[in-house]
């Protein structure tokens, strides 16, 4: 048979690169970037070339299962799995509320566009609105963050425009995150720093951005609000920021720069490590820039103190006035998005949490980032009135990515059901009572609808054009399964509960403003196809569907050009900066006794700080099974500088133990001299539950063992310390290590 070559879009990870895959005899033999694509350009990732070998994976689940009493799997047909589950649900929603169930969409149920828009859907109707996200476990402080600042109405100055740059905390070139477009940020970045660009990032990690970077400032992990609040400091006092726009648009700049002054440029140095004049010098390159933003990435937000973060950070982008003014054109004036109808005026801010109801656990309030994920083991493990007693898991693996990976696992066990949408029986999955067998990526429509509407989330995120991209399916799903749609699953179960779904558009929390959405309500007289379901949610786009469909290797639709309208006459919304909680905390900050408690750590043997980050060939969990992206190597390095190594007598390959004040892991050491000293830099989603702890050469090790959900997390949103982990290293020596105790 022939090879076909057809345009698609990857799906491995979020960024939907624009792909040409070689079908042969029904299976993806090839995939390459797409040079036709204008947007991605051609650009593709060692990960994306193995989508095709990810869906002929020989551990792929072609059938739905269920484990029996004894715990073994046997396939189910997945009409009956749907039986037993809708069943299942509906006794235990008599016998203990709709409360007690709860859906945890996580990685996976991003490519997939009517994944969550189902699922949360089927959670609506069934009256319960414990759903949990990633997001809380993620970049929660940008919700809070964006909350209680408020929104720019006309959007912010975008990556392909900017003469300056800040990143703390991210890595886009191999992450895909951090406002340089998901589409080709490689070459994106290379043309920018061409035009002028000046790149600044604030990592302890000389990451393969941070090679770009003209300023690299190398601090100790966890001191990004003392950074920033000096930064804000020589901002403010040397008269950098835009008075202007403060005057007319801005609330709350006396407290704010009250609340700085007393974070000195040497103040914050001396906590984190670095020269007051390499601080300094970042303030004013970034003010002094004509346009520009700062985005903080996961490593800030899973530190102490990343709502505070992220607010420092609007602050200084709103104090700099990196927002459209009225007259200018908007980067994407909508291709799946609505059509944009910005203006230049704020819209105010709202509550950052206490909204609706909360968690029993602790007290912890619902936020801007959804209700606590971090703690949604204790959820399921309270004991009283009210505890979560059955989990959906949508594309995701709570065991392998929950803070407190031990707790997690009692908790999967202690539910009346759990029920997993996954192609895998992962460290979660084995867990289940019913494993759903979904189609994967290539055998599904696409749609790169995620990528553009990241801006109504993130600032400065998105595509800085109007560029989609339609795929239909083009592979079929392998011969003799039976796998199903993640919308089709919550579809079934309405169908058999007697409920309507509907899906309802997200809320903008940032970004240009729209046109809106309707909500869509499925027929549930007549199943829908995909793409009349597509059709469906998209409604309202300013590109129709069935034009972004006629052309299939992505198009951009600049046939429009959309400009920042005035102020409204009678607009009194402010963006705040002065928000009392955040200069509460930072007040706290300033009054602690950090070099106490860094002494009192290290006298305790923790002189280390645990960091979080991404490997390339790993999407969180995802991955580690690919021959070809492991070439061999299981495991996620314990990445230490040469120096510590030396000093621990330390030489690559070596085992340590790595030791929190909660747990310990054991990890192979790997020579990292981007590193700052101090700092193990290691990757999360790895390892299995403990009865394999020995393997941890192959399978890695999980560093959410090490976090502690219950001692040190924010309040708002439940996320634990997840990063700057004060930990202890030793060498293990003289005893095959047997995993962790
Ligand atoms: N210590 C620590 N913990 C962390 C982080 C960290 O940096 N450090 N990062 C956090 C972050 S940012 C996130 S987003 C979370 C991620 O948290 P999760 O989303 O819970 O974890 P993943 O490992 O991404 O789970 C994805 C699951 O989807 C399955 N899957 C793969 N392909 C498909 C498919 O086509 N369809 C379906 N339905 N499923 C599929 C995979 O087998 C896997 O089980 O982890 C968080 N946890
Ligand atoms: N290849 C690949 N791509 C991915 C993923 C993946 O697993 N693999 N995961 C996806 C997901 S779920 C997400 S959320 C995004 C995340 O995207 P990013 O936020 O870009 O994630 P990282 O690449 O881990 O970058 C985090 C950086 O923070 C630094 N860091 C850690 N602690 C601190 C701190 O306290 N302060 C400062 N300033 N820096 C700190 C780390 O050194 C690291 O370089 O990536 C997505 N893309
Ligand atoms: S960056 Fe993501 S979407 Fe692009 S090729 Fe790699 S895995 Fe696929
Ligand atoms: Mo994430």
């Amino acid at each position: 048979m022939a090879v076909e070559t057809r345009p698609s879009i990857c799906r491995f990870c979020h960024a939907n690169c624009g792909i040409l895959v070689d079908v042969e005899h029904g299976r993806a033999v090839r995939v390459a970037g797409d040079p036709d694509n204008p947007a991605y350009t051609g650009f593709t990732c060692a990960k994306g070339r193995q989508l095709g070998e990810s869906h002929v994976h020989p551990d792929r689940l072609l059938h739905s299962q269920k484990r029996g009493a004894d715990g073994r799997f046997e396939p189910i047909g997945v009409e009956r799995a749907m039986d037993e589950i809708a069943r299942r649900i509906g006794e235990i929603v008599r016998e203990h509320g709709p409360r007690s169930i709860a859906l945890y969409p996580g990685t996976y149920s991003g490519p997939h566009p009517a994944s969550i828009p189902a699922g949360v859907g089927f959670m609506l109707a069934l009256g319960s609105k414990m759903v949990f996200t990633s997001a809380a476990i993620d970049q929660p402080g940008k919700h809070v963050a964006n909350a209680i600042h408020g929104r720019w109405l006309g959007g912010s100055h975008v990556f392909d425009e900017s003469d300056v740059w800040l990143l703390v905390g991210n890595n886009p070139l191999i992450s895909m995150s951090g406002g340089i477009p998901p589409s080709n940020p490689s070459r994106r970045l290379r043309e920018a720093k061409a035009r002028g660009l000046t790149l600044i990032v604030i990592d302890p990690r000389k990451t393969e951005v941070a090679r770009f970077a003209d300023q690299l400032l190398q601090p100790r992990a966890g001191e990004d609000p003392s950074i920033l609040a000096a930064m804000l400091h020589v901002v403010i006092r040397d008269g950098l920021h835009d008075a202007d726009f403060a005057a007319r648009h801005v609330a709350g700049f006396e407290a704010l720069a009250l609340a700085v002054s007393e974070f000195t440029p040497e103040y914050a140095a001396a906590r984190a490590g670095l020269e007051a004049s390499e601080i300094e010098r970042a303030a004013r390159t970034f003010a002094r820039a004509r346009r520009g933003c700062a985005v903080a990435g996961t490593g800030p937000n899973m530190a102490p103190h990343g709502n505070l973060t992220e607010y420092l950070l609007l602050c200084l982008n709103t104090l700099c006035g990196r927002w459209r003014r009225e007259g200018e054109a908007v980067p994407n004036p909508g291709a799946l998005l609505p059509r944009a109808r910005p203006k230049a005026q704020a819209l105010r801010p709202r509550a950052g949490w206490g909204r609706g109801e909360g968690l029993r656990s602790r007290d912890l309030p619902n936020s801007a980032a959804g209700l606590p994920t971090g703690a949604l083991a204790d959820e399921i493990l309270w004991q009283g009135e009210g505890r979560i007693r059955a989990l959906i898991c949508l594309g995701s693996n709570p065991v392998a990515a929950w803070p407190d990976q031990l707790k997690t696992i009692r908790a999967m066990e202690a539910l009346d059901l759990l029920v997993c949408l996954d192609p895998k029986l992962g460290a979660t999955a084995k867990k289940a009572h019913y494993v759903i067998a979904p189609k994967m990526a290539l055998e599904v429509p696409g749609l790169s609808v995620s990528s553009e509407g990241i801006e109504q989330t993130y600032v400065a995120h998105g595509y800085p054009e109007p560029y989609a991209q339609y795929s239909p399916a083009i592979l079929e799903p392998p011969p003799g399964s039976e796998v199903i749609e993640e919308w089709e699953f919550f579809y079934g179960l309405c169908r058999r509960m007697d409920l309507a779904l509907t899906a309802y558009p997200i809320r903008a929390e940032t970004g240009v403003l729209r046109e809106s959405r309707e909500a869509f309500a499925f027929d549930m007289t007549r199943k829908p196809t995909t793409d009349e379901v597509y059709e469906g949610l998209m409604n309202g786009s300013r590109v129709p569907l069935a034009e972004v469909k006629r052309h299939p290797h992505g198009h951009v639709f600049d046939d429009e050009t959309i400009l920042v309208g005035p102020t409204d006459p009678d607009c009194e919304d402010r963006l705040d900066v002065g928000n009392a909680d955040m200069l509460a905390e930072l007040e706290a900050i300033r009054a602690e006794a950090w070099d106490g408690v860094r002494a009192r750590e290290a006298s305790e043997g923790r002189r280390f700080q645990l960091i979080s980050r991404r490997l390339p060939n790993v999407y969180n969990s995802t991955g580690r099974d690919l021959p070809k992206l492991q070439k061999g190597r299981g495991h996620n390095p314990a990445y230490l500088h040469p120096d510590d190594l030396e000093a621990l007598g330390l030489v690559r390959g070596d085992v340590v133990e790595i030791r929190s004040n909660h747990a310990s892991i054991l990890g192979v050491a790997e020579p990292a001299p981007e590193l700052r000293p101090g700092t193990v830099s290691m990757a999360h989603c790895f390892g299995d539950a403990p009865e394999h702890d020995r393997d941890f050469r192959e399978l890695g090790s999980n560093t959410g063992r090490l976090v502690d959900n219950e001692r040190d997390f924010d309040p708002h949103t439940g996320i634990p310390r997840m990063s700057a982990i004060p930990v202890a290293i030793g060498r293990v020596e003289g005893r095959e290590p047997s995993g962790s105790r």
